[in-house]
């Protein structure tokens, strides 16, 4: 796993992923930090997030700096049982893609993977959430940041802590101590798996 902080191509290193910067000036030599949430509960769940992983670090402007650890979760928001688990994990990538295109080649991905959209929390070959955007809060629909529900779910906040413990989601506060208050049930790390971080 790599220390996302550790990078000497990134200016100014953050004091965390999350650290306040200007906003306004997303250039090449300035790469911001974003968060992405990966979800899985259909076909080979673990090919399918390293595809996903694989496909985002491919992307021009993009850098993938830390995998999560895989995590197998019980789904959420919908009757118990009427879904199978979910493989969920978290990365932190630096870009100089901004916000909006971030967004399309997140969607993108799902299409590569065959993604179908029926119905809300149906079940998915691979989702592909843009978590958090350094500091950027907005209320967008189309895209929303933070994501509006990260700051309950354990599925996201436990991997994003494996990689940033000092994490924080804005407007909500350390990612430590939602952790803390969020139940963990159903959300179980498989240390038997494991995303590789491209070369
Ligand atoms: N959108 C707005 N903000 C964002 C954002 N920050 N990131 C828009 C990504 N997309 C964002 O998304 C619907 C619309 O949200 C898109 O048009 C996009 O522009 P979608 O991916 O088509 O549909 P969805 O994912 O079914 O809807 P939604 O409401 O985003 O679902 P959630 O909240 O992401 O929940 N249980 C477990 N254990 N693990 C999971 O990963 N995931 C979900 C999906 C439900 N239960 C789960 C899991
Ligand atoms: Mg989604």
């Amino acid at each position: 796993m790599n220390n996302v902080q550790s990078d000497p191509t990134v200016q100014p290193v953050p004091a965390s992923v999350t650290a306040q910067v200007d906003a306004a000036d997303t250039t090449l030599q300035n790469p911001k930090f974003a968060v992405i949430a990966l979800g899985s509960n259909l076909g080979n769940r673990l090919e399918t997030l390293q595809g996903a992983v694989d496909a985002l670090e491919d992307t021009p402007g993009l850098r993938v700096k830390a995998v999560s650890p895989v995590y197998e979760t019980e789904p959420w928001g919908v009757e118990p049982g009427s879904q199978p688990s979910y493989f969920n994990a978290v990365l932190v990538v630096k870009t100089t893609l901004p916000p909006s295109s971030l967004l399309e080649r997140a969607h993108a991905v799902e299409e590569a993977f065959h993604r179908v959209r029926d119905e809300r929390w149906g079940p998915r070959t691979i989702d592909v959430d843009i978590v958090a955007y350094q500091d950027v809060v907005s209320d967008d629909p189309q895209l929303t940041l933070p994501h509006p529900r990260a700051h309950q779910r354990a599925f996201v906040l436990a991997p994003w802590h494996d990689v940033d413990p000092e994490a924080v989601v804005p407007g909500h506060g350390p990612v430590a101590q939602l952790l803390a208050a969020v139940t963990r049930e159903g959300v179980a790390p498989r240390a038997d798996l494991e995303l590789r971080l491209p070369e």
